[in-house]
């Protein structure tokens, strides 16, 4: 009762602010031994000072390299402020729904399957197929995995019954596939492969294997977190895609940098 009155003079206070604010962010802060809000800041960070770093190196490389550079930015800016929401809704509620990641994904998957439009036109004349090509693949991919991500947590989503969480991965998966296909063995392929100079052939080659390599870890925390168990492992899957990010989004955006300067020097 004492202790009630006195917060209440406390409060009364403007001073009152001082000593209210520590209880406030006890609650609010990101804790010292919060791994994973941890490694959401720490993304958050690197996709900021990303974006700064491939914008102010626009002026740096040739007029037709820029456009890529402007888009790279554009994948972490757009990333960034995914996540810092993300982080703020992980402080505050110890959990992040996976739903917020696929919008982010809706916006930021397509940039990056125009980078490679972007690359080859930097070379040589391209049909809008094999951007047109991309896009379905990508959609096909996210709209799969949002369907079976959805159904887990709610029932009423599950439109194919109780096989739509399997039946969302393999429509994702078909997308992904498909994407493969063009890049490696489709005309987008045969494009880098027949008209492209060696630096961009490699630079090309290096995406191709992180959209293998690097993006097969997000199907892979949907078959372990929601397919192989029952109860997903949210700590993991968040630093797993965390980390995903910083290499499907900085080090893609650093490879098409890399090429773009090195092209702009050369000509
Ligand atoms: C920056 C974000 C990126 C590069 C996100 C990529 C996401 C994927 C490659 C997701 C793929 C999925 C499948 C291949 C199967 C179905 C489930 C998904 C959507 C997780």
């Amino acid at each position: 009762m004492i202790k009630t009155l006195k917060r209440a003079l406390i409060a009364a206070t403007p001073i009152s602010m001082l000593s209210v604010m520590p209880a406030f962010a006890e609650t609010k802060m990101l804790p010292a031994d919060d791994y994973v809000g941890i490694s959401f800041w720490l993304i958050s960070m690197a996709l900021i000072a990303a974006t700064a770093f491939f914008w102010l190196e626009i002026g740096r490389v040739s007029a037709k390299w820029r456009t890529s550079l402007v888009v790279s930015g554009m994948v972490t800016m757009i990333a960034a402020v995914h996540y810092f929401y993300m982080r703020d809704v992980w402080v505050e509620f110890g959990s992040t729904p996976t739903v917020y990641r696929y919008i982010d994904w809706l916006i930021t998957v397509p940039l990056l399957m125009i980078e490679f439009y972007l690359i080859l036109t930097a070379i040589t004349k391209v049909s809008s197929g094999i951007f047109w090509r991309l896009m379905i693949g990508t959609l096909v991919m996210l709209i799969g995995g949002y369907i079976g991500e959805t159904s887990f947590t709610d029932p009423n989503a599950r439109i194919f019954g109780e096989a739509t969480i399997t039946i969302g991965f393999i429509i994702g998966m078909l997308g992904w596939a498909y994407i493969l296909y063009e890049i490696f063995a489709g005309e987008a392929g045969q494009l880098s492969a027949e008209k492209a100079p060696a630096s961009v052939q490699s630079a090309f080659s290096t995406m191709r294997w992180i959209v293998t390599i690097g993006w097969a870890i997000y199907p892979l925390g949907y078959l372990f977190g929601y397919m192989l168990s029952d109860t997903p492992d949210f700590n993991s899957l968040n630093i797993i895609y965390n980390l995903a990010d910083v290499l499907n989004k900085i080090a893609f955006g650093v490879i098409i940098w890399s090429v773009a300067t090195t092209e702009s020097n050369n000509a």
